[in-house]
């Protein structure tokens, strides 16, 4: 039995669960990597960070173990609890002494930082010296709280005994839960994430006052009581109420995790205008506020959704947590629906604007994840905002929870890597399944039935969007099947015991355009290979990328054995047309108006486009393994060469 950070109650709305009947655990390939990385690395450069940047220290401050100055910025305290969040999910692999140690002491430190009556905020005991509620749209007090209850919750699905953080979380629960509805009427939370975490923690608790309250806080949104300097209600989603929203807006993150704690709520109390709230924001963000990587967020004024079809690729946005925030709610879209176009959306933004956010180092980040960059970025080893590194350390720390579900009727696979995943239902013998793969970089998925019950069990196999053309077999023999309309293969059997089923997913690269309301990329094309977009790197274009055309009449070729920071992917090599550029970065420019007049009847294709001499093929790295190799310019969207005019690039 496993429990990871969704667990609904029994009687939830749900088309599938992701436990406690099923454990799925990582046994090899990409995302063991990934996973072990963060265990042996992140975390421990974590732990490092939170004492170098001060985020203990203000803890030992509020505990009156220490008269340092506090630092902000003011939801430091968050940080502390995603990486104990991530300690804990982690230490279901096997736990590690020198996390242990450390989950513990930061335990006793947070002890001893709450208040008697169980209220627990550094920030607001020290700087604001006890004045709680003060500021609720800046002040992030129940953004902290609610990383605080998902940590005790991981803390208590994983500990061995009994499970330290989560008396410290009940009793902050208890407080709000005793006060916030009767002395605070008006409090509106300007931050969301409270809302998931308290559903959770009444999951865990079984404590109904916990759900009430986050319905409540769900509910108070929507009177414009929530503003600040230039920020409208908009950015704090409290513009219009919750169950009469249409549209994402406002500050993404903040969008993205109520609606991951609206999404709980339906689950657990019902209220069909919240689920139709629900379906039509996500519509409204897939259809024309989702980059291609499924990064989300396209301004930096405000951190920002933008308007529809505001995609610029340079000045995306991004951020790190919207993409994590983004995978938290598609999953709970899925476990709602069954329907596999929630786990397509969670897989693009996982594999790319999700990873893109941590280093192939493990000890480097991005906040924000553009598909284009002109001057060279390299990513930093903490933010003084640093709320994306250890978000990414909770995601990776429990993965594997996201891969697969049970119903009555069998297991679900959304996501394939190379796992074990036993199902036992209550009362019933388990069905347990290996499954091995080289994906991403692979489609070729092998899924060896290793104990079976003697009575039907149904297998879903998602066929993701991008593969159409999927083909399977049984025990050796083709099996002609079409995906349901929800997107997923499904066979329904009396297995056996190495009973093998191959799952054949085309990742043959391909191009992609974007509908001309995304003006941003108008002429340019992508590339994709499978789940993974790709981007050109300028240190493979000795050129430079500001000449550089593609040509996606020619289908790419895979380059697959190319060594990243320590990580062997499968490059593409895409045909082109490398022009020199006229000026590089950082140099002078070679002329100083930087556009020209158009020949009249000049052909669309340019020169450069027919010149053999200037024909070539250019490497692209998956997305997500930009800036590992030092310093270079980037872009997702490359001009097609049908579409670049005439340049004077002499
Ligand atoms: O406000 C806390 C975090 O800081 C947000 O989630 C991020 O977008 C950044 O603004
Ligand atoms: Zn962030």
């Amino acid at each position: 039995m496993s429990n990871g950070p969704v667990v609904p109650a029994a009687e939830a709305r749900l088309a599938c669960r992701p436990g406690p009947e099923l454990s799925v655990r990582l046994t090899d390939g990409f995302w063991l990597r990934r996973q072990l990385c963060n265990r042996e690395v992140t975390i421990p450069h974590g732990m490092r960070m939170l004492e170098e940047t001060g985020t203990l220290e203000n803890f030992r401050i509020a505990a009156g173990d220490s008269d340092a100055e506090y630092r902000m910025p003011l939801f430091r305290d968050s940080d502390l609890y995603k990486v104990l969040e991530a300690i804990a999910w982690d230490r279901s692999h096997g736990p590690l002494e020198s996390h242990e140690q450390f989950l513990r002491s930061s335990t006793a430190l947070i002890a001893r930082a709450q208040e008697h009556d169980g209220y627990l905020n550094t920030y607001v005991r020290v700087v604001r010296q006890g004045e709680r509620f003060a500021d609720p749209a800046m002040g992030h007090e129940l953004y902290c709280a609610g990383h605080l209850f998902q940590a005790a919750i991981a803390d208590a699905r994983t500990a061995d005994g009994d499970p330290a953080l989560l008396p410290v979380a009940r009793r902050f629960a208890s407080y709000l839960a005793r006060t916030l509805p009767t002395e605070q009427p008006s409090f509106v939370p300007g931050h969301p994430e409270v809302e998931t975490a308290l559903v959770e923690l009444y999951r865990t608790l079984g404590d109904r006052q916990l759900l009430e309250l986050a319905a409540e806080l769900v509910e108070r949104r929507g009177h414009q009581r929530l503003s600040w300097r230039s920020f409208k209600p908009e950015y704090f989603q409290d513009d219009v109420a919750v169950a009469d929203a249409r549209t994402v807006r406002g500050h993404a993150v903040r969008a993205l995790y109520l609606l991951a704690g609206v999404a709980d709520l339906y689950t657990e109390a019902g209220d069909e205008r919240l689920r139709a709230a629900l379906f039509a924001q996500w519509d409204d963000m897939v259809s024309s506020k989702t980059y291609l990587t499924g990064g989300l967020g396209s301004r930096h004024a405000d951190e920002a959704f933008g308007e529809p079809f505001e995609l610029p690729p340079d000045r995306a946005y991004c951020e790190t947590c919207a993409s994590i925030a983004s995978i938290m709610w598609n999953w709970r879209m899925l476990l709602l629906t069954g329907e596999g176009r929630f786990a397509d959306l969670m897989e693009r933004t996982l594999y790319n604007g999700f990873l893109s956010g941590v280093g192939l180092d493990g000890t480097s980040f991005f906040y924000v994840n553009p598909l284009q960059t002109r001057s060279p970025r390299t990513r930093e080893p903490w933010y003084e905002c640093a709320c994306c590194p250890p978000n990414t350390m909770r995601l990776l720390a429990s993965l594997e929870h996201y891969l697969a579900t049970a119903t009555d009727a069998g297991v679900q696979v959304h996501h394939y890597a190379s796992s074990q995943i036993r199902w036992t239902p209550e009362g019933a013998e388990p069905f347990a399944l290996t499954i091995e793969t080289a994906y991403p970089f692979e489609g070729e998925i092998t899924l060896r039935i290793d104990r079976a019950p003697a009575r039907e069990v149904e297998l879903a196999l998602r066929v993701p969007a991008w593969a159409p053309s999927a083909s399977l077999e049984l025990n050796g023999r083709a099996r002609a099947l079409e995906p349901s309309r929800d997107g997923y293969l499904r066979l329904r059997r009396n297995w056996t015991a190495a009973d093998e089923v191959v799952l054949r997913l085309p990742v043959q690269p391909h191009a992609v355009s974007a509908r001309e309301e995304v003006d941003a990329v108008r002429g340019c094309v992508a590339f994709e290979r499978g789940p993974l977009v790709y981007c050109v790197e300028g240190l493979d274009v000795p050129s430079g990328l500001a000449g550089l055309a593609v040509d996606p009449s020619v289908p790419p070729i895979d380059e697959p054995g190319v060594t990243v920071a320590g990580e062997t992917v499968t490059a593409i090599r895409l045909p082109a047309v490398a022009s020199p550029r006229a000026s590089r970065p950082g140099g002078r420019p070679a002329t100083t108006w930087p556009y020209a007049r158009l020949p009249t009847g000049a052909s669309p294709a340019g020169p450069a486009a027919t010149d053999p001499a200037r024909r070539t093929d250019v490497r692209a790295l998956p997305y997500f393994a930009w800036a590992n190799r030092g310093p270079s310019e980037m872009r997702v969207w490359l001009p097609d060469i049908g579409c670049t005019t005439s340049r004077s690039d002499s």
